[in-house]
């Protein structure tokens, strides 16, 4: 039977075919890097970020490292999804309460649409590197929620819809710093608040040592007939420091926490100038796609060398099919491994 792509159609999806003669799976926007050095008066860089649909156009939440050096969020808009129109102001949070909320820092955010609401995870100051998670209905009014979990840990996403009953989180436990190790787990939740069940997901290493080092998952998973396709980041070591490629795996559509195909070989690694060149050189990192559910095309969001924002494409169709035939699937991976 035909893969299928649970979601909207995206008429709008910004795309260009793959180049002629090229084999790649993600090929690049010609036009990369979208944002580049000092888009705003305030802030160096912006990259890292979440795009979603939003209105007629698109809403983005961005990752933006002030010139003072600090990593803040702020919103953004666009009608074609590549030129952006990025606040200079921070976002302003409040809590549920009414009270103003200003992360210390604020980094890696992810944005997921569940029902009428805009739910946004990032990495935030806990007394050290954690998650934090809040809401908007219309990127105006930002609502800060609970912590889902204790330091330390980066990289959370949120499933698009409950499964079984439960929210999702994806999660990477780590240290504080530049956290020489990870694994990517799942926690689940009944109301966003109080999160249990932990699993651990898919493991760092294999034969594919770029993701030798540490692992973490990148944008919200599209949902497939076949399984959630989640893209994620490997890293490997080396003598020049950590090197950031883009991977993905198949997860099962009831039960998650077991991985069905995953890429033995990464789809996309710090290749051309914008991702080897920059404040932090080799890395591409992804933290969000959007998807046309009628063409199973999409366009994949990636921050290159934490300096710039680029875009890469590919189709459903050609990822799942490679990912069957390609995989490198650990014995932890393939079952639901609670220790
Ligand atoms: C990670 C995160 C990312 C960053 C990457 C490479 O630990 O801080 O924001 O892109 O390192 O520097």
């Amino acid at each position: 039977m035909a893969l299928t792509v649970k979601g909207n159609p995206l008429p709008n999806l910004p795309w260009e075919e793959k180049p002629a003669g090229s084999s790649e799976l993600l090929w690049r926007y010609s036009a990369n890097p979208i944002v580049g050095w000092n888009p705003t008066p305030s802030t160096a860089r912006i990259y890292n970020s979440a795009v979603v649909p939003f209105g007629s156009g698109f809403a983005g939440v961005f990752r933006a490292d002030h010139k003072h050096g600090k990593a803040l969020l702020h919103v953004g808009f666009s009608q074609d999804a590549l030129r952006w129109t990025i606040d200079d102001a921070v976002i302003r949070w409040v809590d549920e309460a009414g009270k103003p909320y200003d992360p210390n820092y604020a980094y890696d955010p992810r944005v997921v649409k569940i029902d009428d609401t805009y739910y946004i995870i990032w990495c935030t100051d806990f007394g050290g590197a954690a998650l934090g998670l809040g809401m908007t209905k219309d990127f105006k009014t930002f609502v800060r929620l609970e912590n889902p979990v204790t330091p330390f840990n980066r990289n959370g996403v949120l499933f698009p819809r409950k499964v079984g009953g439960k929210y999702l989180l994806l999660t990477r436990p780590s240290d504080s710093g530049h956290t020489p190790f990870g694994d990517i787990f799942l926690s689940e939740s009944p109301d966003l608040t109080y999160w249990g069940r932990h699993r651990r997901v898919m493991t760092r290493g294999g034969s594919g040592w770029w993701q030798a080092t540490k692992i973490g998952a990148g944008p919200i998973p599209i949902e497939t007939s076949e399984g959630w396709l989640l893209f994620y980041h490997g890293v490997s070591g080396t003598c020049n420091g950590f090197v950031y490629s883009i991977g993905a795996a198949l997860l099962d559509l009831e039960n998650p926490s077991k991985v069905l195909y995953r890429s033995r070989d990464y789809l996309l690694t710090p290749e051309v100038s914008y991702e080897t060149t920059g404040f932090v050189p080799n890395v591409c990192f992804p933290c969000a796609v959007l998807c046309d559910a009628p063409s199973r095309r999409f366009a994949l969001y990636y921050g290159a060398a934490d300096t710039y924002s680029a875009v890469a494409f590919g189709k459903v169709d050609e990822v799942v099919s490679w990912l069957k035939a390609n995989s490198e699937v650990s014995p932890v991976d393939a079952v639901e491994w609670r220790g």
